[in-house]
């Protein structure tokens, strides 16, 4: 933005904005009190300061390092006894800062908890926007604009991000962002291969290549495949691995009864996973009503569209034949804004423990919609219109109601009998044109430039407005009039940042793995996609990067070690993939392709090929996985010996260190024994032996004991055996016989 970067922010590590209810100002100020006297509890310093008309800013930072270095010590300690450390914290809480330094996301992380978590953790309990705390509208961290900046600049000079990018990303935004970046820029740096190999086969091998259809599958596999063993990496190298399991718990679950834990002892809210089971069951009708709800827009849009390019033959075609694309354009975002809705509520209905367990249901079912809106229009062009156009299309007479009016005559309506139809070859190609460049630049549009314009925009209304109000002289001056002069830079920067949407990874990682999708899916009709999409790629990090920093408020930073079900999602992909491609190679590879008959398609053959695909796909994977969990990494060691180094600690403070010492000789060894030693030095006369075994025959009662009471020691039963074969009767040795 225009204003100069700002270094400081006056040491604030958080902001909280409170509003008060427009109807109730008492009952605002005594819930304000109650925040601030919370926060303190806490071991939180506040300020306060006007935002707008009716909210305040509460401005927190730590109030003493001591308490704060405790609140560390006891988060480290968490994460020592659910496994995501290795390393046991040093239990001198005045070396917690000093002896592991926290990153900045990792000290946002634990004001965040202070302000967030419940009171029988620690911390004050606020919830935002959500039941008595709905006067919080919002909690977050400042900006730092010297590394926004720098991020910026540096990001648009080079190709590639290093790994120390990323960890910086880490550091500063939490791992949750850190994962997408890192997951945007393996995404990026893979598609140099499909890249390259697709823009050769475009140029020689032409659409629907075969041969590019295999090396694109493989592709899939090996990136996917290859993502997995990144993210284990990350986890490690960013010490999250696990973390997933202890993420904070959901305020908003509700437990049926409190159970006791048998090991623990620990008391714990109990949802029988039986009920949720039957609560999940309500996916399946969802599902359904997405399907037709969403399906039934777009196969009528995709009728009609197909009515007036190839049926319709009279004025303003070229115009009317965006008429059912504006209606989905309307139509679809409002119905996934619907549905959207209705999963969201059958998500909270499904009731889990865990935030992080919350998301992934969501995303599951966001999955499926989007699914159904991304890919469902280029399904329709591929295994619809492509081989039965000709029987189907007579049929799409009753949508000659939409362009009637501007028909001239009827002959202009009418549908070609089956026999006189022919497909339009190039319609699918254009497709996949559109989804791998048009929209891509709508999105980057949509996502980058149009914030930044509606931002600037009522910026500069708010001050026109505030200005003529000025001039009509009626209005009360604003309040940021009334701020102190050394900090009205930085509180008009505060209000700037606070009036910022938040930023939502998730939308940014649907956006990859959407296009992945398309790539994996029907690329094939369009070889030069893999070209468009890196291209794009470069754009979009830089271009998140905007929105990350400029665009929104910095987000509270959150830990995670995986992409969760977006890593499903792609290992769908990737295997539909497999099927799509390979019917679409089959349909159009040698000849013009498929003319809309359905006769010209031998199905068993179809069939066939798609299946040897699905199952050629599998073995791969599988070949893939084995080799990829060969590879073994520095970090990968590191952690090994880390979980060694804990465990001999833990040994050595237990006082059995010997255990672990390398050994020296066999340890249990009868060498060494009294009686071992004995037979070397006294020989043990028959007469003894023979008196032992008359005692033992006496005393002992079972054949097995007095079997075993032969030989007393290891050294006995070497002089008897020397002895044995000392009797032998060998070959060439028949004076001993005689003996
Ligand atoms: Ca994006």
């Amino acid at each position: 933005m225009a204003h100069k970067v700002q270094e400081t922010n006056m040491d604030v590590d958080y902001v909280v904005v409170f509003r008060v209810p427009d109807d109730n100002k008492e009952a605002g100020a005594r819930q304000f009190q109650k925040l601030i006297r919370a926060l303190a509890e806490t071991g939180l310093a506040t300020e306060v300061r006007r935002n707008d008309e009716t909210s305040l800013f509460i401005f927190v930072k730590v109030a003493d390092e001591k308490t704060f270095a405790e609140v560390v010590y006891r988060s480290r300690i968490k994460d020592w006894l659910h496994g995501i450390r290795q390393i046991q914290p040093t239990q001198d809480t005045a070396q917690t800062l000093t002896s592991e330094p926290l990153s900045e996301a990792e000290r946002y992380r634990m004001i965040h908890h202070m302000i967030c978590c419940p009171r029988e953790e620690g911390g004050a309990g606020i919830t935002p926007k959500h039941g008595e705390w709905k006067g919080v509208e919002a909690v977050f961290p400042l900006h730092d604009h010297a590394k926004n900046k720098k991020w910026l600049t540096e990001f648009s000079q080079k190709t590639f991000l290093t790994p120390e990018d990323l960890d910086e990303v880490r550091n500063t935004m939490g791992e949750k962002v850190g994962y997408y970046y890192a997951f945007l820029q393996t995404y990026f740096t893979f598609l140099i291969f499909p890249a390259a190999f697709g823009l050769s086969a475009w140029l020689l091998l032409g659409n629907y290549s075969a041969i590019y259809a295999i090396v694109t599958g493989l592709w899939c596999v090996v990136f996917v495949e290859y993502w997995k063993r990144q993210e284990q990496e990350l986890a490690i190298r960013w010490g999250v691995k696990n973390v997933g399991k202890i993420e904070d718990k959901r305020r908003e679950f509700v437990p049926d009864k409190i159970i006791t834990d048998s090991i623990t002892g620990e008391q714990i809210p109990y949802f029988p996973s039986k009920k949720r089971l039957q609560r999940q069951l309500l996916q399946i009708p969802l599902a359904i009503l997405c399907i037709i709800a969403l399906g039934a827009v777009i196969c009528t849009c995709f009728a009609i569209e197909i009515f007036i390019s190839e049926v319709y033959d009279g004025p303003l075609k070229s115009v009317l034949v965006f008429l059912p694309t504006i209606i989905l354009t309307l139509a679809v975002p409002t119905i996934t804004n619907y549905l959207t809705q209705f999963a969201e509520r059958l998500t909270f209905f499904e009731n889990y423990e865990t935030q992080d367990a919350h998301d992934k249901a969501m995303v599951s079912k966001v999955f499926v919609i989007n699914f159904i809106t991304s890919y469902l229009g280029i399904i329709l062009t591929s295994f619809v219109y492509v081989p039965f156009a000709s029987l189907l299309v007579p049929y799409l007479d009753v949508f000659s109601l939409t362009v009637r009016p501007f028909a001239e005559h009827e002959k202009q309506l009418q549908t070609p009998s089956p026999a006189a139809f022919t497909i339009n070859p190039n319609r699918l190609k254009n497709q996949m044109i559109y989804f791998a460049v048009t929209a891509q630049l709508v999105n980057f549009a949509m996502e980058t430039i149009l914030p930044l314009v509606t931002q600037k925009g009522t910026k500069k209304y708010k001050e026109m407005q505030s200005a003529r109000a000025e001039k009509a002289g009626g209005a009360t001056p604003s309040i940021s009039a009334n701020d102190p002069p050394e900090e009205k830079e930085f509180l008009s920067r505060v209000r700037e940042e606070a009036a910022l949407p938040e930023y939502d990874v998730t939308s940014d990682l649907r956006e990859m793995v959407i296009q992945f999708g398309y790539l994996a899916l029907f690329s094939v009709i369009w070889p030069a996609t893999p070209v468009s999409y890196f291209i794009n790629n470069w754009i979009e990090l830089r271009g998140d990067t905007f929105k990350l920093t400029v665009e929104s408020r910095r987000p509270n930073p959150a830990r995670a070690d995986t992409l969760g079900p977006w890593l499903d999602s792609m290992e769908f992909l990737a295997w539909l993939g497999s099927i799509t491609t390979a019917a679409l190679v089959y349909m159009f590879s040698g000849g013009n392709g498929p003319d809309g008959k359905p006769h010209a398609i031998c199905l068993w053959a179809l069939l066939l090929s798609v299946f040897l695909s699905e199952h050629v796909f599998l073995v791969v994977r599988m070949a893939v996985r084995y080799a990829i969990s060969k590879f073994d990494s520095a970090a990968m060691r590191k952690e090994r010996s880390e979980r060694f180094m804990v465990r001999k600690k833990f040994l050595e403070e237990a006082g059995l260190a010997d255990a672990i010492k390398p050994v020296a000789s066999p340890p249990n060894s009868p060498l060494k024994t009294a009686s071992g030693e004995q037979a070397f030095t006294s020989m043990i006369s028959r007469a003894s032996l023979e008196e032992d075994a008359r005692a033992d025959s006496l005393t002992t009662s079972t054949p097995a004991d007095h079997f075993w009471h032969h030989q007393r020691s290891w050294a006995e039963s070497e002089r008897v055996g020397i002895g044995m074969i000392d009797l032998m009767d060998l070959k060439g040795r028949g004076e001993k016989k005689a003996q």
